[in-house]
């Protein structure tokens, strides 16, 4: 239940995880190199976010992600630096993920939405690019 506009990114696309059903409720599982195409080194998750809050707003030079609405929902765009996306995630199963050199912003959370993210590598704050001007550049777009 993810919508898209205007057309998805080359480089960010959904990622639709199993889903077991019963009686009980729903199990959800992820295997990295299976589900997602890195093996997962670190998971972090984002909570208590504020409804007029604005989160991301850089890229990574090598850092690959996955990044899911566990509950609630919220808005990921993102940019490859020639095509922008909007993905809006409510789905828990549906994930959407964000290769290297593109920048991401979130912003819509809804009340006690919280974000899970699968990434690649662990936590290198050398990795991240933060100025939008030096992201153009790197990903060689039109300044
Ligand atoms: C991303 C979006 C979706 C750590 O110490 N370890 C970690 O693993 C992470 C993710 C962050 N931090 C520190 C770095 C900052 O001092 O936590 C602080 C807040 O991080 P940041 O402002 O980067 O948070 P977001 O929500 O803007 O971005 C995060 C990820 O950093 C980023 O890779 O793609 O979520």
């Amino acid at each position: 239940m993810i919508s898209e506009s205007p057309k998805p990114s080359g480089s960010a696309r959904l990622i639709n995880l199993p889903v077991i059903s019963d009686p009980r409720g729903d199990l959800t599982f992820v295997e990295g190199s299976n589900h997602v195409p890195f093996d997962v080194a670190r998971v972090y998750y984002l909570y208590n976010v504020p409804v007029d809050a604005d989160r991301g707003g850089h890229a990574h030079r090598v850092l690959q992600q996955v990044v899911f609405a566990l509950s609630g929902s919220f808005r990921l765009k993102v940019d490859d630096g020639f095509e922008k996306t909007d993905y809006w995630l409510r789905n828990p199963r549906q994930g959407v993920l964000i290769d290297r050199l593109i920048w991401r912003e979130m912003d819509s959370f809804s009340q006690g939405a919280v974000c899970m993210v699968l990434a690649s590598n662990r936590y290198d704050e050398g990795d991240y690019i933060r100025d939008y001007g030096a992201f153009q550049k790197a990903v060689g777009a039109k300044l």
